[in-house]
């Protein structure tokens, strides 16, 4: 064997070696889609497994078939060729069998897409706004509004010759100064647009994803039951800093989220230059 080969077999050993180490992590990759946290999430999510079944089906009865037929009716074994021209029976059976099959999968999938778009009554309005590179959330009803932009710690760490290991930043790249505040249990509606470039606002665990055009306003909503946070990214590539527009979405109780919304009101207020003016002149 020359030095060449024997260095590529080494190669191909040790890499082999590390795949099958890797096995054990494979649980935790989360290859599959989430479940994500909402009604409509499970839904998509019950929709995607239900859809992979019936393909999968489908490839074990079609190559199962092949397989079948050509180890039949192989030469060796003195195998013809088959001499016919036309069935109509068989046509008109190939014809029918993918056509219900594809309704069947076309019912569900409708469905799961009338209930994804239907903002109708919704508890509250937040208008999302894409920028180059954070996020703009305005809440229409209570009058708050922000931007939202990655936090300090993994700005500073992702710099050119930083010197800070990301792996010591907690929520590395996933992290924003100011969190998406929403109650728990409230249908939100958004209206998703941007100031610049096209974005697009993913939370996976809310089991869509929207485009942010400029000048055009898209819709969507959800319904989180369960309070706690939940991370997302920009998932439109728009520009140098597309990878550092984390969104981070935390869940409430009505409670708790009554009183941030209090506490931003007066904030906004403390901040505001009329209140800086009567501040001075008193
Ligand atoms: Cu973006």
């Amino acid at each position: 064997m020359s030095q060449n080969k024997s260095v590529w077999l080494h190669r191909a050993l040790l890499g082999g070696a590390m795949l099958l180490g890797a096995g054990g992590a494979v649980a935790e990759y989360g290859l599959n889609m989430t479940q994500g946290v909402t009604e409509v999430s499970g839904e998509v999510y019950r929709l995607h497994m239900l859809i992979f079944y019936i393909c999968c089906a489908i490839a074990v009865v079609v190559f199962g078939a092949m397989f079948y037929s050509i180890w039949k009716h192989r030469k060796s074994v003195g195998a013809q060729a088959a001499n016919f021209h036309e069935s109509t029976t068989v046509e008109i059976i190939w014809t029918i069998v993918p056509f219900a099959i594809l309704i069947s999968m076309a019912i569900p999938a409708t469905k799961a897409l009338i209930n994804l778009e239907d903002t109708s009554d919704p508890d509250m309005t937040i208008k999302v706004t894409g920028y180059q590179w954070m996020w703009h959330y305005d809440y229409a009803d209570e009058g708050v509004s922000f931007f939202s932009r990655l936090d300090e710690k993994s700005n500073a760490a992702r710099q050119m010759n930083s010197g800070i290991d990301p792996a010591s930043v907690e929520d590395y790249l996933l992290n924003v100064d100011n969190r998406l505040v929403l109650p728990a249990g409230k249908k939100v509606r958004f209206l998703i647009t941007a100031n610049d470039v096209i974005h697009s606002w993913w939370v996976p665990s809310l089991g869509w994803k929207k485009d942010a055009i400029p000048g055009y306003i898209n819709e969507a909503w959800t319904k989180v039951e369960q309070p706690g946070v939940y991370r997302g990214q920009c998932a439109e590539l728009c520009g140098k800093d597309h990878g550092f527009m984390p969104i981070v979405v935390e869940v409430m109780e009505q409670g708790a989220y009554d009183a941030w919304v209090a506490a931003q009101k007066a904030t906004a207020q403390n901040d505001s230059p009329v209140a800086t003016v009567v501040a001075a002149a008193n």
